[in-house]
């Protein structure tokens, strides 16, 4: 079964901490992003991981040199158990955020192709030459869109390395359109259909239940 993360973009601590308490039970692991950490400081990591004893990644999608690469990756892996950094930027600057990871027995998650149509335009082009990069430098998971089940496939076959996907729920994304592309290393990501909704508990929970009994092969 296919592990479900909550991409946590709320904009306050209590509220991100209240969400976490909530769902803690049916989720796998926590993503957080710019919208939380600025507001509220990298130190949230510690107290998610505090109430619900799950992994969580950094949401940077860091995408500099080299140099400055490392630098983000060692303030962010301090914390975290792993971070998303881009691939467009080129092996070099990848591979400084793995030497990073390394040392802190951290995950590297690569981007290949991103969820919203904009990444039609310059991403898509280049999403499986991507993916053949992820495969090469060995990181430890990709991101490929659940808005796109052929293109997730496409990319997943290409890397075969774990997935983690986006775009499920608001973005238009279906569980059951995915399911049999995934398998038990991978993560669907879902953030607003969970945090907006009036029972963030029982939505989570909706999700875990689809994700371990929709496999139709
Ligand atoms: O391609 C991507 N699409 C995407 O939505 C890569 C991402 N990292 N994300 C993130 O996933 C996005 O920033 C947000 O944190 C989450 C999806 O949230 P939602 O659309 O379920 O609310």
């Amino acid at each position: 079964m296919p592990k479900l993360m909550i991409a946590l973009d709320v904009l306050n601590r209590e509220e991100a901490l209240k969400i976490v308490n909530e769902v803690k039970d049916y989720i796998d692991a926590v993503k957080v992003g710019y919208p939380l950490v600025l507001s509220s400081g990298l130190e949230i990591v510690e107290e998610i991981k505090k109430i619900c004893n799950r992994e969580v990644i950094c949401d940077f999608k860091v995408a500099d040199i080299p140099e400055t690469n490392r630098k983000i990756a060692e303030i962010a892996l301090k914390y975290a158990d792993g971070i998303i950094v881009h691939g467009f930027v080129g092996e070099d600057s990848v591979k400084a955020v793995q030497e990073v990871a390394k040392k802190f027995n951290k995950k590297v998650i690569m981007v290949t192709e991103m969820s919203h149509p904009g990444a039609i335009q310059y991403m898509q082009p280049i999403a499986n030459k991507l993916a053949k990069m992820a495969k090469k430098l060995k990181v430890d998971a990709i991101v490929a869109p659940s808005t796109r089940p052929e293109r997730l496939k496409e990319i997943k076959d290409i890397a075969k390395l774990p997935v983690m996907t986006p775009g499920v729920g608001y973005q238009g994304g279906k569980i059951e359109e995915i399911i049999n592309i995934l398998d038990e290393n991978d993560y669907v990501i879902v953030g607003r259909s969970i945090y907006q909704s009036e029972n963030p508990k029982d939505v989570a929970k909706k999700f875990k239940e689809k994700l371990n009994k929709n496999k139709t092969k």
